[in-house]
Order: structure tokens, then C-alpha cells, then sequence
């Protein structure tokens, strides 16, 4: 049914009557002139391998036999299948012309392979036949990558095999292994054989959200590692698909796994073991000579298993209090005239990047490595938003973009309450979608530094492949449409290639994808001072309704809406929204008010919230809407810096006993309580009437004033200026963030 309706808004929206699967291609290809009828294939396909490269030619008869169900005869003669290599034509490009046969012209081995991809959705295999129609292509970005942690799940060579036919097919051709952090190590490395035997076996894991309190544990031992074989292999089977594997091998942080296997690499003289519980910790490698020589030779194994031009060496959230009462670095420091530990950890980097260099390899590392002074020949992957990358570029290196912003795909993709435990965050398809790794702020040759985009798969979270599926699809596809597209189309089209062509494709394959951008879109919005709950259906022709307590109040066509009215006391009230193709209900959502006498009216807010946590402004502080556990960005204001004011005028005499704030404590995601909190109260001739300081020890708090009226009342967020040490995000500036202000009478 979702089909059918997809093909019509379809047909309706560009007054087309037919659809051509040249329209449903993923990623859009630069260019698609489709031209009348079709092209049957005949049972015996004959085709021309003169120019085709080998292991197209294998992909090629996978296909026809086992997916289009015909046969093939490989001859010179043949002219189903024509191909032509041609040279002087940009990096990667090819055409397709379907006419009476086809014939694709490509530049490379890589670019006849994701010619043969596009072919594959181009034909509909029902009807045996393909229509005629000319494309050309060319991709977008140079680097088109997806990650996966390895360490803190642990993921089968099958099971990698087969993400990486999934990537292929839709043109993907980096793949960033992420093989060590603190809960295990899992490259075998010949001269460390600890690292493997102690370092890949994990006692036990955290049982649901890192911020959970009190700590729960499931006693299930966590273990695996690949050995140099399985590696060789696996990127063998990458390389053969143009997937370039890039290794992470996590230092000087994320270390943990390493020191429990030698526990002589670490600063202290302490043991640790390898870690069941996620975050950042403090056992860093130590800079001393010995453990720069262990690393060195751990990479001199990494450059011969991966042919891989880029070796990635972390540098990611690195606690530096080792290092502050560490004999050895203070020795490092005094030896390299070192002013503090993050020229400490510049210094680590740039030992890290001579060495790869002399081996031919380029280092690339998160945007930390910026910190202290960025090395030489580095290329910067940035992670914490794009500034890190903005500044690499700047500097003229080369960059990789990968905020968590828009490419966190650990991170929830609806509302938190309706999907699998997640770490955090909220990154919908539609966001993924719109990403353009290319910040406004680079000048058009500063542009060129930017090598492509990536999306991160952290596995805290996710333990199986059941759940990957379903994190990764079909946000990769919408990745796919940001690295490769040069003419991508709308996010609407792009929804009807899902529903008609790609998750069908995917079910084919047993991917367990989410559907969460079928859900209704239910939204609690303001207009014009009225707070409105609005629903949209994701299909135009299903009918919404809302009602509260039992009686239905609105039913509409594709969408509906509800308009709320303050309640002179705090109320919690349930909606529940039920969206029907015909008789038949195809989803049910609840949404719960928190009613109050401000309902809808507006705190001043100053600084303004940060861009990427900005909510619906400042009528999010009043909206009705708590924020939900684990966070979910929509829901929040987020403010970055050292104090917040929020103001709420009267103009005349007004009065409320109690004001509520409703505040976020996540310190995984950096996100902290406030150092204190200060209310001042006004009287009608701007003289301070009183004020009130207290400590956040909460995160539902309030301040009472009896009796006094006042004419203006103004909330001051003060900040501490740092994260603590051994805390995700130290030494940076904490988040405050905020979902609700209530007023009781
Ligand atoms: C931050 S991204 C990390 C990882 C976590 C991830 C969870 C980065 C360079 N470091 O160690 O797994 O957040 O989203």
C-alpha cells in the first residue's frame, strides 16, 4: 500500500504518468535523460568482455544468474552488454546508454564496477527489461566512508563482509575500522601477543545507559579479536569492492585495553583491567621512550597488514592527569622543551606521524590533534562539530568531515521514548540527508581540503547485527545521496526511491532497517502566542486524528492539529494521536502536556542557545514538553558558555510562588548542572526587590517566593569553567542544557 501511494505523490508532484526506475536510482546520478520505451533482456545475455575489467565481469554474473534469473555468454561478439574504457574523462566517472543494448563507458576498474550498481537498480528485474534512458556520473567527494567499532562490540569477519557489500553497492569507498579503545583490543599483532590474549577479552559490560546510577553489569564475557589472516582477508575482500580499509589504532587515550595487556606502557604503577563500562578514562600510554617504541612497532605490523595510504592513530580524548604526575612525561617535557601537556600530547602526535611518513603512510586523527599545535603532514577527521575541520582547512591540511552533528549514527533517529537504547543525541534521516560537508566558512579553495564525509558507528549500544542494521539504514543511504551526489534530488524523492526501490532492495538482502521516517510527525508548535499540537502523516492520503481523555476532537486528512490552552495550575494531560489508511490503524502516538499557567509565553534568553541545540527557541522553555532520558536534541536549548540569563517581564505587578526549571545532567555527552543558580526579582520601577542563590543539585529544581510581587524575575545560569579530569570532555567548556520553565501560582 505505502507503495502505491509513494508512486502517486510521486506522479502527482511532477505531473509525470509513468515512473522510471532511472528516478529511483540511490545515490542520484549526476545526470538521467530517460528517453521512450524499453529494452527487453533476452534470456541468454551476450556480452562483449573485451574492455570488461575481471572482477566486474564476476560481479556481473552473480547477478544475471542469480538475481535476474537468466543466463550469460561472455564472447566477443556479444552487444547486450558493451563496455569501453575511456581515458581523459574525470576520476571515477562512466555512462550508461540503453538503447537497443547496453553500453557503459567508465574511467576506471572502480567506476565500471559502480557503473554495473547503478545498472542493478536501473533494471526491473520482474519484467526482465530496463528502460531506455542515458546516465552519467561522477562522485562528489574523494572520501566516502562509514566507520565501525570493533572494540566495544565485537563484530564477525562474515559480519563485516557483509557491511561492506552493503557500502559497495551503494558507492561507499573508505571503510574506518576502528580496532582498539579501552573495553578491547582486537588486531593481532605478532610481536604483542598479550594485546590479543589479555587485551580482546572483556569480563563483563554495562547493562543500559552509562548514566544510569546505581552501575549494572550482565557477568557475560565480551571477546574476540581478528588475527593477521582475517585481516589480510578482510581487506582483500574490501579492496576487490574499491573500499580502501583505513585502521584506527586509538592513542594516547582510549588505552586501557593495551595497559591491562603490558601494564608497563601506562604512566602509574598501577593494573587495570580491560573496561566493562563506557566513557572516557584516565589510563593513557605513557610518553616515555619504551612505550613510544611499543607503538611504533605495533604500527610497523598495521602499515604491512593495510595498504592503506592513511593510518589512523585516534588522539581523541586524552585525560592528561597521568601525565601532569608522571616522572617519565615530566622528563619528556623538560627533554623536548615542552610548556604543558598539550604540547605534551602535540609532541606524541608528531612522533607518531615521522614515523608513519617514513613508512610511506599519511597519519590522519580526530580534531584533538589540533590541540597544541597540529602536525606536519597530518589530516584532520573532525568529530566535534566542523570548527576542528574549518581550522585544518584553513591551515591548508586536509580534512575529513564527521560531526556528531549529522554523522553520529549511534545517535537516536526519533524520539528516544520509541527506539532502542541509544547513547544520545538525535540525528533523523532527513538531517543526514541535508549535511553538506562543506561549512560556509571556507573559501572555495579552502573547499578542496575537504576530502568527503564520513558517518561513525560507536557500538557502546549496539551489540548486535540486528541492531546495526537498523542504525545504519537507511541513514547510509541518505549518506550515500551527501558523499557521492552531484545533483542530489529533493528529500521527498528521495523518500519515494526508499519506499518504491531501496528498502525493498533491502529486505531482499535481510536488512533489518528502521522505519522510523514512516512514524507520523507529531509536533508541539507555537503560533501566533497559541500552542498547538500538529500531526503529519507520512503518507498524504492517511487521516490523522487527536483526542485527549477518550474523546476525538480532530480528524484530518494527512495532517491534523489540536490547539491547547493554558490551565491555571500545573497539569499533566495525555493526547493521543492515531493515524488510518481507511479503517485500518497504521500507527498510534502519545504525547504528554505539562500545562501551566505560561504555557506558550516567552522567557527572554540571553546568549541566545547554541545553533545545533536551539529547539523551536525560546517558546521550548514553555511549550509543555519535558525532555526526554537520554536526550534527545529537539527537545533542549544547549548553551555552551559561562552564564545564561532568562528573563521574564510582566510589565506590571505579577507574582508566582514557584518557578521550576527543568535541567539535563548527561556527562557522557559533556552536558552538566550548573555551578549555581541566581534569581533576582524586580519591582514595577526596575529596583531590585531580592534575589535567591542556590546550588543545582538536580535536575528538577526550583525557587520559592512567598507573598512578595515583583514585575520581572531573572534566572542566572552560572557555569563552572571546565569539564573535571577523567571526565568525557575534559578541560572543555561544559554544556548547560534545558527543556522547561515552569510558573506555579
Ligand atoms: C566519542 S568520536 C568518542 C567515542 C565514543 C563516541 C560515542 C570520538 C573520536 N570519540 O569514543 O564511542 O563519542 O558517540
Amino acid at each position: 500500500m505505502l507503495k502505491f501511494y509513494a508512486c502517486l505523490i510521486w506522479t502527482l508532484s511532477l505531473g509525470l504518468d509513468v515512473l522510471s526506475q532511472g528516478d529511483m536510482v540511490v545515490p542520484t546520478p549526476s545526470r538521467v535523460v530517460q528517453s521512450k520505451g524499453v529494452h527487453v533482456l533476452p534470456d541468454m545475455l551476450q556480452i562483449n568482455d573485451e574492455n570488461l575489467p575481471e572482477y566486474s565481469k564476476d560481479v556481473l554474473k552473480q547477478w544475471v544468474t542469480k538475481e535476474l534469473k537468466k543466463n550469460l555468454l561472455f564472447n566477443a561478439a556479444g552487444n547486450d552488454i558493451t563496455f569501453q574504457r575511456l581515458q581523459n574523462v574525470p576520476a571515477d566517472s562512466y555512462t550508461i546508454d540503453i538503447l537497443n543494448g547496453i553500453k557503459i563507458s567508465y574511467s576506471s576498474d572502480a567506476s565500471c564496477f559502480y557503473a554495473l550498481q547503478t545498472l542493478f537498480q536501473l533494471v526491473d528485474r520482474e519484467a526482465g527489461t530496463v528502460a531506455n534512458c542515458f546516465v552519467s556520473d561522477q562522485p562528489k567527494f574523494a572520501w566516502r566512508g562509514m566507520h565501525l567499532d570493533v572494540s566495544r562490540h565485537f563484530y564477525t569477519v562474515d559480519e563485516i563482509k557483509r557491511y561492506l557489500d552493503l557500502m559497495a553497492h551503494y558507492k561507499f569507498n573508505t571503510f574506518h575500522w576502528h580496532l582498539t579503545d579501552d573495553q578491547g583490543w582486537r588486531i593481532e599483532i605478532r610481536k604483542y601477543p598479550k594485546l590479543t590474549q589479555i587485551g580482546s577479552v572483556r569480563a563483563q559490560s554495562l547493562v543500559g545507559h552509562a548514566s544510569n546510577n546505581p552501575e549494572v553489569f550482565d557477568g557475560v564475557k565480551e571477546e574476540g579479536y581478528y588475527s593477521q589472516n582475517d585481516i589480510r582477508e578482510i581487506v582483500a575482500y574490501a579492496n576487490k569492492r574499491y573500499i580502501n580499509v583505513v585502521p584506527e589504532i586509538e592513542m594516547p587515550g582510549h588505552a586501557s585495553a593495551a595497559i591491562a595487556a603490558y601494564p608497563e606502557l601506562n604512566c602509574l604503577d598501577t593494573t587495570v583491567k580491560v573496561v566493562e563500562k563506557w566513557g572516557v578514562f584516565e589510563d593513557v600510554f605513557c610518553t616515555k621512550p619504551q612505550t613510544m617504541q611499543f607503538l611504533k612497532d605495533v604500527l610497523e605490523e598495521v602499515c604491512q597488514l593495510f595498504p592503506s595510504e592513511y593510518i589512523h592513530i585516534g588522539g581523541d580524548e586524552v585525560p592528561k592527569a597521568h601525565w601532569e604526575k608522571c616522572g617519565n612525561c615530566q622528563k619528556t617535557m623538560a627533554d623536548h622543551r615542552l610548556k604543558n601537556t598539550h604540547e605534551l600530547q602535540s609532541y606524541f602526535i608528531r612522533e607518531m606521524d615521522v614515523f608513519l611518513t617514513s613508512r610511506g603512510k599519511k597519519l590522519i586523527g580526530w580534531d584533538e590533534i589540533l590541540e597544541g599545535g597540529l602536525s606536519e603532514n597530518a589530516t584532520v577527521m573532525s568529530w566535534r562539530g566542523t570548527s576542528g575541520g574549518i581550522e585544518a582547512a584553513k591551515k591548508e591540511h586536509f580534512v575529513v568531515m564527521s560531526p556528531t552533528s549529522h554523522c553520529y549514527f549511534d545517535h537516536y533517529q526519533g524520539e528516544s521514548a520509541k527506539e532502542p537504547l541509544a547513547i544520545g543525541g538525535y540525528l533523523p534521516l532527513e538531517k543526514v540527508f541535508h549535511f553538506n560537508p562543506i561549512p560556509d566558512a571556507l573559501e572555495p579553495y579552502q573547499a578542496n581540503y575537504i576530502l568527503g564525509a564520513q558517518a561513525n558507528l560507536w557500538t557502546e549500544y549496539i551489540a548486535n547485527v540486528k541492531h546495526l542494521d537498523y542504525m545504519i539504514f537507511p541513514r547510509l543511504l541518505a549518506l550515500s545521496e551527501v558523499v557521492w551526489s552531484t545533483n542530489k534530488c529533493d528529500y521527498e524523492q528521495f523518500i519515494v526511491k526508499l519506499e518504491n526501490k531501496q528498502l525493498p532492495f533491502l529486505d531482499e538482502k535481510g536488512v533489518n532497517y528502521s522505519t522510523t521516517h514512516r512514524r507520523t510527525k507529531t509536533e508541539v508548535v507555537e503560533k501566533n502566542g497559541q500552542i498547538k499540537i500538529v500531526a503529519k502523516a507520512s503518507n498524504p492520503n492517511w487521516t490523522v486524528e487527536i483526542s485527549s481523555k477518550g474523546k476525538p476532537s480532530m480528524a484530518g486528512t494527512g495532517s491534523s492539529f489540536y490547539d491547547l490552552k493554558p490551565t491555571n495550575f500545573p497539569m499533566k494531560e495525555l493526547y493521543r494521536v492515531e493515524t488510518k489508511d481507511g479503517e485500518t490503524v497504521v500507527g498510534v502516538d502519545t504525547v504528554v502536556i505539562n500545562n501551566q499557567p505560561f504555557l506558550g509565553k516567552k522567557w527572554t534568553i540571553s546568549p541566545e542557545p547554541s545553533e545545533h541545540y536551539s529547539g523551536k527557541g525560546a517558546v521550548s522553555l514553555t511549550d509543555g514538553i519535558i525532555g526526554s532520558r537520554p536526550w534527545n536534541g529537539k527537545e533542549w536549548l544547549g548553551f555552551q558558555t559561562d552564564t545564561i540569563t532568562f528573563t521574564y517581564d510582566y510589565g506590571q505587578d505579577g507574582r508566582h510562588n514557584t518557578i521550576e526549571l527543568n535541567l539535563l545532567e548527561a556527562s557522557s555527552s559533556w552536558i552538566y548542572l550548573p555551578k549555581k543558580i541566581r534569581c533576582t526579582y524586580y519591582k514595577a520601577n526596575g529596583k531590585k526587590r531580592g534575589s535567591v542563590e542556590i546550588q543545582a543539585y538536580a535536575e528538577r529544581i526550583g525557587f520559592v517566593q512567598k507573598k512578595a510581587k515583583y514585575a520581572k524575575v531573572e534566572i542566572q545560569v552560572i557555569m563552572d569553567d571546565k569539564i573535571p579530569a577523567g571526565q568525557p570532555g575534559e578541560g572543555q567548556k561544559p554544556w548547560f542544557f534545558i527543556s522547561e520553565i515552569i510558573t506555579l501560582p
